[in-house]
């Protein structure tokens, strides 16, 4: 039987457009921070992201500047792993198995495909609604038995825990690990900047919702200062933000960047205009990302390197999922080669 690790984490983002402060503070962040106690594999999820539709030449540039932003933010390729889904076989062999253990009813639950799908789910890929299988085979390919998801992820790590137990069951196996998600709270949910109840993402066609982490500090600066706000000052508590998401999100984010709570923020701002706060924000915020931004910008310029870690990252991969990929082959009753 392949090997059962104790503490390996999984976690992808999509290379479907620009990385932004939603997907550091939320995410990448604490994968920088898990590196101390795990062995993490970290993937561009390319296939994840052609779910709906990406110009061929913007997924490529995209995925060199999502492994550029990953690096420059304190992944380190010599340890964790880093690579792009596609290079490895052994996603899409087993989402397919997953597929045909997953049931219907499972995947009608699924809130993304009914927010992303929208009003017209006819016309939505056949893979945005099948998404959660590939999920599932991202973690149990390496039998990961850590995720850290957002809010949002929660329900598909679920399913993919629901997908393991029955493909043991069926099979009567005790081959994949459930997988426990590691919840971070703070910065869970960036929220636009111009809509405080929409949630901050690479795919608004509003480029002044995020801030990306190819901004330069003039960029981050003139977005903070046109984020959407309300009349009224700063709340001394946290109470006052209720019914108030443009405010609660400039707060959360301030919260998010030096790693405190909104008390601590609201003691220093509440009573105060918001001219003021966005001044302070967009100070912290440059002083925080542009040692990242920099790194980032520096690295996106080396192809050659960034093709080197992404090849590596995915022959280290492949090498792990294979034994995984031909037990599985071997329960399922497949007739692997002799
Ligand atoms: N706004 C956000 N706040 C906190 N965390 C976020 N994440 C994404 N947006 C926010 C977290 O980033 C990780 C990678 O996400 P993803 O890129 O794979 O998918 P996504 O959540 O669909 O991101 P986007 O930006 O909204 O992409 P599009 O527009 O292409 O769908 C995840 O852990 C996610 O929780």
């Amino acid at each position: 039987m392949s090997s059962q690790p104790t503490n390996r984490v999984f976690s992808g983002v999509q290379p479907s457009g620009q990385l932004h402060l939603g997907n550091y503070l939320g995410a990448i962040r604490n994968w920088v921070a898990l590196q101390d106690g795990y062995e993490c594999i970290y993937c561009l999820v390319d296939m994840h992201a052609i779910t709906v539709w990406q110009e061929p030449a913007a997924l490529k540039k995209a995925t060199f500047e999502g492994a550029a932003a990953l690096i420059a933010a304190g992944i380190d390729p010599e340890t964790s792993i880093l690579f792009n889904q596609s290079q490895v076989a052994a996603h899409a062999e087993l989402a397919w198995i997953f597929s045909c253990v997953a049931r219907i009813g499972w995947m009608d639950r699924m809130t993304q495909f009914k927010d992303k799908a929208g009003k017209n789910k006819q016309r939505a890929s056949v893979g945005l609604y099948t998404y959660p299988a590939l999920m599932a085979a991202d973690i149990l390919a390496y039998k990961a038995t850590h995720v850290p998801v957002g809010e949002d992820q929660k329900q598909h790590l679920e399913l993919t825990r629901d997908i393991a137990e029955k493909f043991n069951h069926d099979y009567d196996a005790d081959i994949f690990p459930i997988t426990e998600p590691l919840i971070q709270e703070e910065g869970a949910r960036i929220m636009s900047l111009r809509d405080g109840t929409a949630k901050m993402s690479k795919s608004d066609p509003s480029d002044l919702s995020r801030i990306n982490l190819t901004d330069d500090a003039d960029t981050i600066a003139r977005k903070i200062r046109k984020a959407r706000t309300d009349a009224e000052d700063l709340p001394s508590e946290p109470a006052g933000l209720e019914g108030r998401a443009e405010a609660r999100n400039l707060v959360d984010i301030m919260a998010a960047l030096n790693g405190t709570s909104q008390e601590v923020v609201l003691r220093d701002f509440g009573g105060k205009g918001f001219a003021d706060f966005k001044q302070s924000l967009s100070d912290v915020a440059v002083a925080k990302l542009s040692p990242i931004t920099e790194k980032m910008a520096a690295l996106a310029e080396d192809e050659t390197y960034l093709q080197t870690v992404l090849d590596n990252g995915a022959e280290r991969a492949a090498a792990i999922a294979a034994p995984v990929i031909a037990e599985v082959k071997a329960l399922t009753g497949f007739v692997t080669p002799g």
